[in-house]
């Protein structure tokens, strides 16, 4: 299934221009609320150190805005989103945006918004819908990229080394865009050396708990693993406890590539436990409310917005780390 592309900028400006009268609608109507924009947001949950980060980008985003935020929780449950969607609808907010804990199964709720004259934008991750027009914009970072600069780290790391390098992968929540794609693009990096080879891969739901789990198994299954190559930082950092735990030294006996940069991916960097993080910024909250702001008073935004990611080694961390937001 193909993910929709949002309709062609120039079609969905007239249709909204063509639905806003001058000043704030009527109370009740969207943007009925004496002018101030109300913005449903359902997010994933408090998953990792990248949620928490993303979270309080969007809240404060929101206050210095003045935008009325209505922010759900979903504990990482589809169901829990799609009803919180819902009651946005319900209770007409102007704007509903979410960030979808998994890439399907979202198209009934996303007719029910679109069919109510409710904009939806979708920050973080994407969805898969053969509907069209339901959502107006995604705003996240390029995924596949993400995975393919991890991936190319490890083949130039390796690209003298002689024999097989094992390579165990945690990855991200079943199903999410994320985990979908940053493990498409690793695999589509190694691919340039046959001796990097994914000995067993697995999901670690992007928790650090689940990270260690996971890594654990990996251990008593595998005698030699070279390199860890984490969809996330809360993952990389729960697989670095187990590997401590076994008596071996993380970032030297095994390699640990991971996605975040959040502060404590970063510190683990620093300290040579990590080798190599690729960013993924969570701090989407201002662009979030600007696109809102943009949307609900009808006027054109890019159907894609892609936030701009950079990676670290280890000096690089601790050079960074001082002058890091999150
Ligand atoms: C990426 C985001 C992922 C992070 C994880 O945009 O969806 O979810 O990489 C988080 O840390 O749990």
């Amino acid at each position: 299934m193909k993910r929709s592309r949002s309709a062609i900028i120039g079609i969905a400006a007239v249709v909204a221009l063509a639905g806003c009268g001058s000043g704030p609608a009527p109370a009740g109507e969207p943007g009925g609320h004496g002018g101030q924009l109300t913005m449903g947001f359902s997010q994933v949950g408090a998953e990792s150190g990248w949620r928490t980060a993303n979270t309080q980008s969007i809240q404060d985003a929101a206050k210095a805005a003045d935008v009325n935020l209505k922010f759900s929780d979903a504990g990482g449950k589809q169901e829990n989103q799609i009803a919180a969607i819902r009651s946005f609808v319900q209770q007409r907010v102007d704007v509903i945006a979410f960030s979808p804990v998994v890439r399907t199964g979202w198209d009934a709720v996303l007719l029910e918004a679109k069919n109510a004259g409710i904009p939806v934008i979708l920050t973080d991750r994407a969805v898969d819908t053969e509907e069209t027009d339901v959502y107006r914009t995604f705003v996240g970072a390029d995924f596949v990229a993400e995975g393919r600069r991890a991936g190319d780290w490890v083949v130039q790391r390796h690209a003298s080394a002689p024999g097989p390098v094992n390579i165990v992968q945690l990855e991200g929540t079943t199903g999410a865009d994320p985990a979908i794609e940053r493990n498409t693009g690793f695999a589509e990096a190694i691919a340039a050396n046959p001796d990097l080879k994914i000995i067993a891969s697995q999901s670690g739901d992007f928790t650090r708990s689940g990270g260690k789990q996971v890594m654990e198994a990996f251990l008593k299954a595998h005698p030699k693993i070279d390199l860890v190559f984490a969809q996330n930082d809360d993952m990389g950092l729960g697989a670095m406890e187990a590997i401590e735990a076994a008596g071996l030294k993380p970032g030297k006996d095994i390699e640990i590539v991971a996605i975040d940069a959040t502060h404590d991916g970063m510190a683990a960097l620093a300290a040579g436990k990590f080798n190599y993080i690729v960013e993924c910024n969570p701090l989407i909250g201002p662009q979030l409310m600007e696109l809102a702001a943009d949307v609900v008073a009808g006027k054109p935004i890019p159907a894609r917005v892609v936030i701009p990611d950079e990676a670290f080694d280890s000096q690089q961390a601790a050079a960074a780390l001082p002058d890091r937001k999150y």
